[in-house]
């Protein structure tokens, strides 16, 4: 038995539903609404005491967090391509992790969360993050086809939710075309799922 917790609208739960589906894994969902609380919840919180989805019960296995999920993923499921062991390959890929729940996160999510959620956040502080996260995508994206390495790996999943639904923000990707040449190399990947849209 696999069960996701899951908000829809959650780019941290995309990543595992992409991950899930380009493994072609089939799984159950529960529905946590954020919008409602129901991750205070003390059945919840059993699962998860961060009180946050996506959490994956992979036959008893019950993991959290969104990066640490792919990883486990990958590598149980035979994507060890995604994810290799060589030392120098995996910190590339784990500083597009960090960088994914940092300056994407703190940017990116949080600028479309205040649009979409009504989230109260001091915007002028939360759009210099994204601004810092956008230009430093485009920067790599600029020489580069994929953020870690010369293939797709688990560093580019991790980005793109996020990445991909920033207009939802009411940020524009217009002066980022290496990032949006990016996003659709990703939407090509062999089992890929869009993320759901807003409203
Ligand atoms: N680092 C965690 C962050 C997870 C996270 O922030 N989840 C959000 C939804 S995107 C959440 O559940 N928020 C509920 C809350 O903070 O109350 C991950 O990557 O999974």
């Amino acid at each position: 038995m696999r069960k996701l917790y899951d908000f829809q609208l959650s780019g941290n739960c995309h990543k595992v539903r992409m991950m899930l589906a380009m493994l072609d894994l089939q799984y159950e969902v529960e529905a946590i609404d954020l919008l409602k609380g129901e991750q205070h919840a003390p059945e919840f919180l059993e699962l998860n005491p961060m009180h946050k989805v996506p959490v994956l019960d992979d036959d008893g296995l019950i993991l959290a967090d969104s990066a640490a999920i792919l990883i486990y993923l990958a590598r149980k499921y035979g994507r060890e391509d995604l994810y290799p062991d060589d030392p120098a390959a995996m910190t590339h890929i784990q500083k597009w992790l960090s960088f994914s729940v940092n300056e994407v996160f703190n940017g990116l999510a949080l600028a479309r969360a205040m649009v979409i959620f009504n989230r109260e956040l001091d915007e002028k502080a939360v759009h210099a993050v994204a601004d810092i996260a956008l230009n430093t995508l485009e920067s790599r994206l600029t020489i580069a086809e994929w953020l870690a390495l010369d293939r797709p790996t688990l560093a580019d999943i991790a980005c793109y939710p996020y990445t991909a639904r920033i207009e939802e923000g009411n940020i524009s990707l217009e002066a980022f075309p290496a990032t949006r040449a990016w996003i659709a190399r990703v939407e090509g990947l062999p089992g890929f799922i869009p993320m759901p849209t807003a409203g």
